[in-house]
């Protein structure tokens, strides 16, 4: 095999049992887990558009653990998660996380994730008795910093740092030619050398994350590429599973969520831990102002805690009627804290402020020292940020799954292998399983330890497995490689080559497709509101760009990597605008409201 060139790339084919596309938290869970049952001598590839180590959305780590039962049960998981997400989950696949979860904290800990202590366990592992510093029922306090290297390591441990492929861009699945709806491999790039590689596999996980930037950002000229969710994950893992004919679920969901303006700072600590308030511009608490906007909406009734998305419901409302902005009240929260605190105390206490943002979401603390904010004096804007697609945290879109056999549950959320996809072999964890959010990074790893152990089962009842793929590599290596061809063949013909008419450059399409999405499916210009005319010019919109997408340009890798993720970005916003057109109700106020069926 020759050495590839740019304009023709070399063609690498490797076999493996098992493929893992991604290399987050609930990809490291599946190599993890898959790693213990799969039988001497089985191959475990993992692929990672990035480096492991600091991939996905736990890259600049975490401050707090979301899911950790404790003392709960998991049935009251159960019963938050369902009623924060308005009523419709897979209660099966909630409570399978929930009974697990807490196994995979204990390791996290035992791997040396520092874990806050209350002062009279301090020292004591969390399995030995340790009692977390809980921020809320369900959240506890850690020093995340390094928490995605942490669990990176004991993936890397596990499969052995041979069988990772970091910086390889998956593409598409591969379907079997022999057999129907059964997955056969996949196909990506490298974004380092010129190679495409096609990875044949027995079974398959597919977790890239989420969908960030298929909306216009609130974050633009200066401030573009901060958002809250990772830049980084594109929505391939929705893109790349319709395009194999799975089913999805609950793609018209979506995370709206209210953060730190500008800089996108989480506000759970400071909501759970420090108590804060928030208040609209004239000191008003809105959700006590606003209570009874929310009695229409059950099963709010039925939550102990107001919903995630009916909290910007009340929020929303202020800024619409001109009493924003929104204030984060710091200084309050701080001065009552500090009341029963020593001054050594007090200290830890502003040190513990900044480190929430320095452990996670380092933007924001920059944003304070940038504008000479100091937490214990100023307050500090609220903003509801641009949508986000994703399965895991406050929302829930994604993949359609098969669960747990042991469970009452109807038989047709159990046709299959746990986690498995409606494509026969195709698995799926963390943001990619549809109607069971709330999983967070603890959720998501377990979730990828469930389906490490079941694809592994899988490989082993299907042993006489061997792929051959329906699609013709050559056609889709033309495929891949298209935007470097528009390049090379368009580029001569002007004299500035980022202004052409035979090709698109990736910036811009992604600029149309935000505009686009932003405008008509419910994005922050229009307070997330829209009705099915919008909708249906939104489709036009996307019809459109979907022919200029044969057009972009890739000048190098870099836009190559670009110019897919794109691609992925705009399969994934059109599922979600169609589930959208389809769900006739405003199921989350807050996160979208369709004008035209304003009622639950
Ligand atoms: O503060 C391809 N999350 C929080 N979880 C918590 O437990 N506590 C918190 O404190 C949380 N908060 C938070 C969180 C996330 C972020 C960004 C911030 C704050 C600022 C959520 C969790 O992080 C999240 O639930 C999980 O990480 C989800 O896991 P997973 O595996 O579904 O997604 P991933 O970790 O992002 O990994 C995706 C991987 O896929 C790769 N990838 N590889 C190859 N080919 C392609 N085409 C690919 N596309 C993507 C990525 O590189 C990555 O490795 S707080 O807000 O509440
Ligand atoms: P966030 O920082 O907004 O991502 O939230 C982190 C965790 O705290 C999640 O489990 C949220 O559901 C929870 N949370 C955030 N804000 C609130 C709030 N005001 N009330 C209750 N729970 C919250």
């Amino acid at each position: 095999m020759s050495e590839g060139t740019f304009d023709n790339p070399e063609v690498v084919e490797i076999e493996t049992d098992l493929l893992i596309i991604g290399g987050g938290m609930a990809a490291c869970g599946t190599a993890f887990e898959a790693k213990r049952w799969a039988p001497e001598g089985a191959r475990i590839i993992m692929v990672d558009k990035a480096a492991v180590d600091r991939s996905g959305a736990v890259a600049q780590g975490l401050s707090a653990i979301n899911t950790y039962i404790g003392e709960n049960t998991p049935e009251d998981y159960v019963r938050m998660v369902h009623a924060d997400l308005m009523g419709i989950t897979r209660d099966d696949l909630v409570y399978d996380v929930g009974r697990h979860v807490d196994d995979t904290v204990h390791l996290f800990e035992e791997w040396g994730l520092p874990i806050w202590k209350s002062k009279e366990t301090e020292g004591i592992p969390l399995k030995d008795g340790g009692k977390p510093v809980r921020s809320g029922r369900w959240q506890i306090m850690i020093n995340g910093e390094s928490y995605k290297p942490i669990v990176a390591e004991a993936a890397k441990k596990a499969i052995g740092i041979e069988n990772i492929y970091e910086r390889v861009f998956i593409v598409k699945l591969l379907l079997d030619a022999n057999e129907d709806n059964r997955i056969a491999g996949a196909i990506g790039f490298s974004v380092r050398e010129n190679k495409i590689y096609v990875f044949k596999c027995n079974s398959c996980l597919l977790a890239g994350g989420g969908a960030v930037n298929i909306f216009r950002p609130r974050s633009t000229g200066e401030g573009q590429g901060r958002t809250w969710y990772p830049v980084w994950n594109a929505g391939s893992t929705y893109a790349m599973a319709v395009e194999a004919g799975a089913e999805m679920t609950m793609m018209e969901n979506r995370f709206v969520p209210t953060r730190f303006k500008d800089g996108y700072g989480p506000v759970g600590a400071w909501f759970l831990l420090f108590k804060s308030k928030a208040t609209n511009a004239y000191g008003e608490d809105y959700t006590v102002k606003n209570a009874d906007m929310l009695k229409d909406f059950a099963p709010y009734d039925t939550a102990a805690v107001v919903p995630t998305c009916l909290r910007n419901h009340v929020m929303i409302k202020e800024m619409k009627e001109g009493r924003g902005p929104i204030f984060m009240d710091t200084p309050t929260a701080m001065k009552s804290l500090a009341e029963t605190m020593t001054p050594q105390e007090t200290k830890h206490l502003e040190a513990e402020a900044w480190e929430d943002f320095l452990d996670m979401c380092i933007g924001q603390a920059s944003v304070w020292a940038g504008m000479n904010i100091r937490p214990e004096e100023t307050a500090s804007e609220l903003m509801p940020t641009e949508p986000y697609l994703l399965g895991s945290h406050s929302g829930c879109c994604g993949i359609w799954v098969s669960g747990p056999e042991d469970l009452s549950s109807p038989a047709e959320w159990k046709w299959g292998y746990n986690r498995m996809t409606t494509v026969k072999g195709l698995f799926t964890a963390g943001d990619g399983v549809g109607a069971s959010g709330h999983k967070f990074s603890s959720g998501s790893f377990t979730e990828g330890r469930i389906a490490g152990k079941n694809m592994v089962r899988f490989a082993q009842d299907h042993a006489g497995f061997k792929s051959e793929f329906k699609a013709d590599i050559g056609e889709l290596k033309e495929e891949i490689w298209r935007p470097v061809g528009n390049y090379l063949e368009h580029k001569d013909k002007t004299t500035a080559e980022d202004i052409n008419p035979n090709y698109i450059l990736p910036r811009m399409f992604q600029m149309r497709l935000q505009k686009a999405m932003d405008e008509y499916v419910a994005g922050t210009s229009t307070y997330y509101t829209t009705n099915e005319t919008m909708l249906k010019i939104g489709l036009h919109l996307l019809d459109m760009l979907k022919e200029d997408a044969e057009h972009m340009r890739a000048k190098d890798l870099h836009e190559l990597l670009r110019a897919w993720e794109n691609y992925h970005r705009l399969r994934t916003a059109e599922v979600h605008l169609r589930h959208i057109l389809f769900r006739e109700e405003t199921r989350y106020p807050g996160f979208f409201y369709r004008a035209d069926f304003p009622d639950l």
